[in-house]
């Protein structure tokens, strides 16, 4: 069960008040003892992530948040950390002391939900200790003690419920865009950057996915492309790392349709189209623009080279400007970014769809365009359009 990444499970976050019980709760449900659970208020300073598997449901990511409600002066960082969390959360517990309700509170933190479009489930805690009226008032909430494991069960099933209803898109990245029986060649250059002795995720994710469609491919280095175009009879895709795009295209005849791992990526990630549309931005950049490189992760030290060198000398060479590029490594988003002209992301593997469609639509609205490595080496390239032509088809 470990082995499903992160940004591939569904992501739900424990909500609510300081003391409210969220870090009881979570741990029952993971069944551990993980979240520091403590009877002096906002113990939990950390937002804390854990890999659970809700069965028959399937993978899920849980998380455990600090209070909304604590505006003490460490408090305000914690309700900081809380609202970022609220930006992977695919679905909402708000958990809400019995003997404690503060309604208010309750209602503040629906309309953060209703306005990040997260569908939640109120959970009132601590029924052991007496439940006053609320379920009359509030029918569709869950009632649970850390005490009654009835409770925690029957909390499981409604959520597996609620889960079914509101599941996000079917997680691929190549499901839909040609049938099963295709053939797919995929392109891996095996150079200095490649770390050693494995592939990279998009490449692994890339090949299950490949399976578990019914596609048959091809891996192969750019070295031996020619060779296995050449031997194989009907290719219907191929799909190469960006860093080649220029080689693979010249020997990949016009008629196969070509793309990249990181455009498949964006696709999955459901904002393909937004950030195709974010790389018409580079016409417009002057003398003095500002870039921001944003990477989600810092473990991959292979993209050093394709942020930090090869964009910043390609962009520098086709607009002929003076430009400044920033450099934003972190699993959060920075909070200010209207002094940027445009923001180029990484491949965001690493995060879920809903992070980066948020990160997308926090850009636009604040008039920033955005788009991603794959898509600018693809435009850099003049291979943007034919790169794209397989996703128009749809
Ligand atoms: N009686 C009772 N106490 C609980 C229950 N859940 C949590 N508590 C207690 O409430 C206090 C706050 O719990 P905690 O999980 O740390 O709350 P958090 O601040 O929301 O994470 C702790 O003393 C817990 O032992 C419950 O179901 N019944
Ligand atoms: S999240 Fe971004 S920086 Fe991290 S490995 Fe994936 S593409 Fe690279
Ligand atoms: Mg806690």
């Amino acid at each position: 069960m470990e082995k499903t990444p992160l940004a591939f499970r569904t992501h739900i976050t424990v909500f609510g008040n300081t003391n409210a019980g969220k870090s009881s709760l979570f741990n029952k449900l993971l069944g551990q003892d993980m979240a520091i659970v403590s009877d002096i208020g906002g113990t939990t300073t950390d937002p804390v992530t854990k890999a659970m598997e809700l069965i028959p449901y399937g993978p899920v990511a849980l998380t455990d948040t600090a209070g909304l409600g604590d505006m003490s002066e460490i408090g305000e960082q914690r309700v900081k950390k809380t609202a970022k969390a609220l930006e992977k959360t695919d679905f909402a517990i708000y958990a809400a002391d019995c003997t404690d309700f503060d309604e208010a509170a309750y209602e503040d933190a629906k309309k953060q939900f209703e306005k990040k479009k997260i569908d939640h489930l109120l959970v009132f805690t601590k029924t052991d200790l007496g439940a006053d009226g609320l379920k009359e008032r509030f029918p569709e909430a869950v009632f649970v003690s850390v005490n009654d494991d009835a409770s925690i069960e029957n909390l499981k099933t409604v959520l597996q419920d609620r889960l079914s209803k509101t599941a996000p898109e079917e997680n691929t990245m190549i499901g839909g865009l040609l049938p099963s029986g295709s053939n797919v060649v995929l392109v891996i250059p095996i150079d200095s950057e490649a770390p050693k002795g494995r592939l990279i995720l998009p490449q692994v994710q890339l090949i299950r996915d490949c399976l578990d469609h019914g596609m048959k491919c091809i891996v192969t280095r750019d070295t031996e492309l020619k060779e296995t175009l050449k031997e194989q009879k009907n290719v219907d895709l191929v799909v190469t790392d960006s860093q080649a795009f220029k080689f693979v295209a010249s020997v990949v005849p016009e008629e196969i349709p070509l793309t990249s791992f990181s455009m498949l990526m964006a696709r999955m990630k459901g904002d393909l189209k937004k950030l195709i549309e974010g790389a018409d931005a580079i016409e417009s950049l002057k003398d003095g623009s500002r870039i921001l490189m944003a990477e989600a992760c810092t473990h991959n030290s292979s993209h050093e080279d394709i942020g930090r060198v090869k964009i910043p000398r390609l962009l520098r060479a086709r607009t002929g400007k003076d430009l400044t590029f920033d450099y934003f490594v972190h699993q959060d988003f920075p909070e200010n970014i209207t002094d940027y002209d445009l923001v180029i992301h990484c491949g965001g593997c690493m995060i879920n769809a809903r992070s980066m469609a948020n990160r997308i639509d926090f850009c636009l609205e604040n008039g920033v365009p955005i788009t991603n490595y794959g898509v600018v080496l693809a435009y850099v390239n003049g291979i943007l359009d034919r790169c794209g032509k397989i996703f128009r088809t749809q």
